[in-house]
């Protein structure tokens, strides 16, 4: 057997960090650092360094599962696709095509992506399809695409990072989140630079802060304008900058300077000595930049929110010049081009927009379909799902697992429960993939070629370096067989390689512009950032601004791409940015005398979203063997909880159960739980699935709750809803 290590990229987060695969000589694989590549330097996380282990067929699908009798059991890939298309063709005879559901993900590589928007689109002809991308940093592309004109998460690359002066970092814990990213900061405050941390808890992340400033969850907003407040009324403002590079400064400065400092520390409780502070440390140096994560953006108002962290950037003159800017730091490995190529409700291949006449035209044409043909945008993730079993009939679902991850998820369950119909196709028996009709055994990272795009905006070739267990088919293959079956019987092709080269004709002269990327110069380099057009002369284009001074992307040889955005313009028609004005608002749920308390949620280092695949690891359940609700000691004395004892978090959806952890880094009106477990444990249960106007993103950051004292949790190791246990 080939001894070599295989070069690729980790499975899980949007850091995408870049691994060794190696054979064993027992057979199977394990993974292995890969110091050359440049944003990880070798440094992985538990779960990327115990990645291989969900390719064991011990933990995963092997075989097809068809529902008989109310139970799963094992069949043949023709007969599992068969049934399929029998039963989607069949609710589309009945009630149309838009009784048709596709719900996608982030995690899918770009290939994957692609081919499912075309697939539900053109094979479907469903305008129902979104993904879980909805919950995760569509308020921030939604704010981007407003100021910019142009949405990529970091519009510079992270070795930027340690070269600017100020960092403030909102709503994000990388030292659960992405570990090998804190090294970034820690080199930041090293050459002299200065981090804030924004976080209503003193997370790991926050310890390492020059400042942190710890609000209310859900007035991240408020914050924001009180600081620019601030900045006016200190006369740090920019004139030039916003003279020449912006316009709409004259509502959006109304709009900050009606938050009074000592109004915004009454809604936030942020004080106005760290407000002052905050704006000396961001204010002092040339170059500052802003990220974001899913603290501010998981809001009801979480694009305003965004927009006024912009809007503190551009009154500063911080974005679209060297070493500043604001940035969101997407979440899962592909969240990028997850969100670029046209698995979300409103968007065609290449960031294009279905309601803009040009872009159908051009998707169309690829696709040698009738422009006419393709439906219209869909409903949002959360829309989509509360639409099961009533406007939407039969839903097929790839890469994600709402039934634990979905807001308001008891409801969500019953929503899948009613439906007529449901395929999965999933790597593990996920907790949604139980409840389905037809489950479709897939491939995974290491098991297939394609590509993903980090948080940088850099895209990055995942390479097979092992063959799949018998049995187990790619995404492509299930996407490829069901067209056919549906009718459509070219235009889906299983090898990745041709779906990229279709994508990079779909996505030409689109924002998120793939055409001058090709394998080759991938598995050559470490990744291109886009946008990277086609050098007409040849293969090799785009080589563009490596150096920071702002060129637009130049055809040049095998480049690097577009690093760094907006030096010299934005993406908008007049190359200027836009201020947004937006003023606070309360979170759609505060607390009253029946549920006191506000719950905010979010992860641990061990665990992976819906624990899907983590949870299958029996290293990374010793860590965290299952769910947890934070408080702080004063709650914990008034309500007479202990450490470890029982509690039952209440809300207006549901309820909750998992023990107590008290700790000071918390603040007193406010209780964290992780989301990844199912069962009695699962923080979802609570969630309030009030939607963002414009993202449409749901409120994961904070709804008003109440704690139950049930007593002590008992010896022994809990189990809390099989937490532990591998399916
Ligand atoms: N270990 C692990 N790593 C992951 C993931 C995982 O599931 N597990 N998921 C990946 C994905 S998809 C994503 S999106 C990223 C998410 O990465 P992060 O955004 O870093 O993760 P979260 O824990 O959801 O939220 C970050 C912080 O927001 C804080 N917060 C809560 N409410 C508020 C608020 O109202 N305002 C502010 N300012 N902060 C608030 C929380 O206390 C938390 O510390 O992580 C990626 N990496
Ligand atoms: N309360 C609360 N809820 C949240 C959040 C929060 O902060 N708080 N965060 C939200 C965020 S940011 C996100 S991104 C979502 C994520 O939540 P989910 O969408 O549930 O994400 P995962 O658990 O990663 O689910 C991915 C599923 O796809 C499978 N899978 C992995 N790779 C592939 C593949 O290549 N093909 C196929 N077919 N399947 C694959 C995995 O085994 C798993 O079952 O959760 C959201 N939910
Ligand atoms: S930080 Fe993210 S990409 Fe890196 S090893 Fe951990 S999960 Fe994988
Ligand atoms: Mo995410």
């Amino acid at each position: 057997m080939e001894k070599t290590p295989t070069p690729t990229h980790c499975p899980y987060c949007a850091l995408q960090c870049g691994m060794n695969v190696v054979p064993l000589p027992q057979g199977g694989v394990e993974v292995a650092e890969r110091p050359d590549f440049p944003v990880n330097r070798g440094a992985l996380c538990g779960k990327g360094r115990t990645a291989a282990r969900v390719l064991s067929p011990a933990v995963r699908l092997t075989a097809p599962l068809v529902r008989e009798g109310g139970r799963l059991v094992e069949a043949g890939w023709d007969e599992a696709l068969d049934r399929i298309a029998a039963r989607l063709g069949a609710v589309r005879r009945r009630y149309g095509p838009d009784a048709l559901g596709v719900f996608g993900g982030g995690g899918l590589t770009n290939e994957k992506a692609y081919a499912l928007g075309k697939f539900a689109r053109v094979v479907l002809g469903t305008s129902q399809i979104d993904y879980n991308g909805r919950f995760c940093m569509s308020s921030a592309a939604a704010a981007g695409t407003r100021a910019f004109g142009l949405d990529r998460g970091l519009p510079f690359p992270l070795e930027d990072i340690p070269r600017t002066g100020c960092v403030i970092l909102v709503g994000s814990n990388p030292a659960e989140t992405m570990p090998p990213f804190l090294r970034y900061f820690s080199e930041l405050r090293e050459n002299g630079g200065t981090l804030i941390v924004v976080d209503p808890r003193r997370t790991r992340t926050a310890e390492q802060a020059d400042l942190h400033l710890a609000p209310r969850p859900g007035t991240d907003l408020a914050l924001a304008l009180g600081l620019l407040h601030l900045v006016v009324a200190e006369g740090r403002t920019d004139e030039e900058y916003i003279r020449e590079r912006t316009t709409g400064w004259t509502e959006a400065r109304a709009a900050a300077m009606a938050h009074w400092p000592e109004q915004v520390e009454r809604i936030t409780g942020v004080s106005v000595p760290e407000l002052r502070a905050a704006v000396r440390m961001f204010c002092a140096p040339r170059a500052a930049m802003v990220l974001t994560a899913r603290g501010p953006e998981q809001q009801s108002k979480g694009t305003d929110t965004v927009s006024a962290w912009i809007n503190l950037c551009l009154a500063t003159g911080r974005a679209g010049r060297p070493l500043s800017g604001y940035g969101c730091l997407t979440g899962q490995g592909n969240g990028q081009g997850g969100r670029e190529h046209g698995q979300k409700a409103d968007q065609l291949p290449g960031y294009r927009r279905l309601d803009d006449p040009a872009a159908r035209r051009h998707v169309a044409g690829v696709w040698g379909v009738p422009p006419d043909s393709l439906p219209g945008p869909g409903r949002s993730a959360y829309e989509l799902l509360d639409a099961l079993g009533t406007d939407v009939r039969a839903l097929l679902l790839m890469g994600s697992n709402p039934v634990v991850s979905a807001p308001r998820a008891a409801h969500v369950e019953e929503r899948l429960r009613s439906l007529d119909f449901l395929a999965v196709a999933d790597v593990v028996l996920s907790e949604t993939a139980r409840l389905a009709d037809v489950v479709l055994p897939v491939t995974q990272w290491a098991e297939e070629t394609g590509t993903t795009t980090s948080l940088e905006g850099r895209v990055l070739l995942r390479r097979r370096a092992v063959d799949p267990p018998p049995g187990v088919r790619s995404d492509l293959h299930v996407l490829r067989g069901l067209a056919r079956r549906l009718g459509v019987r070219t235009g889906f092709p299983a090898d990745p390689e041709e779906v990229f080269e279709e994508l990079r004709r779909a996505s030409a002269g689109g924002p998120a512009d793939y055409s001058g990327i090709t394998y080759r110069r991938l598995a050559e380099g470490d990744g291109v950032f886009w946008p990277c057009p086609e050098d007409p002369a040849g293969e090799g284009a785009g080589e563009g601004a490596a150096d920071g001074r702002g060129e637009r992307p130049r055809a040049a040889g095998a480049g690097e791409g577009t690093p760094r955005l907006f030096l010299d313009r934005f993406a908008t028609a007049d190359g200027r940015a836009r201020f947004v004005p937006v003023t606070h608002r309360a979170t759609a749920e505060e607390p009253d005398t029946d549920y006191p308390l506000l719950l905010t949620t979010g992860r641990v280092v061990s665990q992976y979203q819906s624990g899907a695949q983590t949870r299958r690891v029996a290293e990374l359940n010793a860590a965290a063997p299952g769910p947890f609700v934070e408080l702080h000691p004063r709650l914990a004395a008034r309500l007479g909880a202990a450490d470890g004892d029982r509690v039952a978090v209440v809300s207006r959806r549901g309820r909750a159960v998992a023990p107590a952890r008290i700790t000071g880094a918390i603040r007193p009106d406010t209780v964290f739980m992780p989301f990844h477990w199912p069962g009695e444990g699962r923080a979802n249960t609570l969630t309030n699935p009030a939607l963002d106007p414009t993202s449409r993103m749901p409120e994961f950051k904070s709804c008003a709750v109440r704690l139950e004292v049930l007593g002590p949790g008992g010896l022994g190791p809990r189990d809390p809803a099989g937490a532990g246990r591998l399916a």
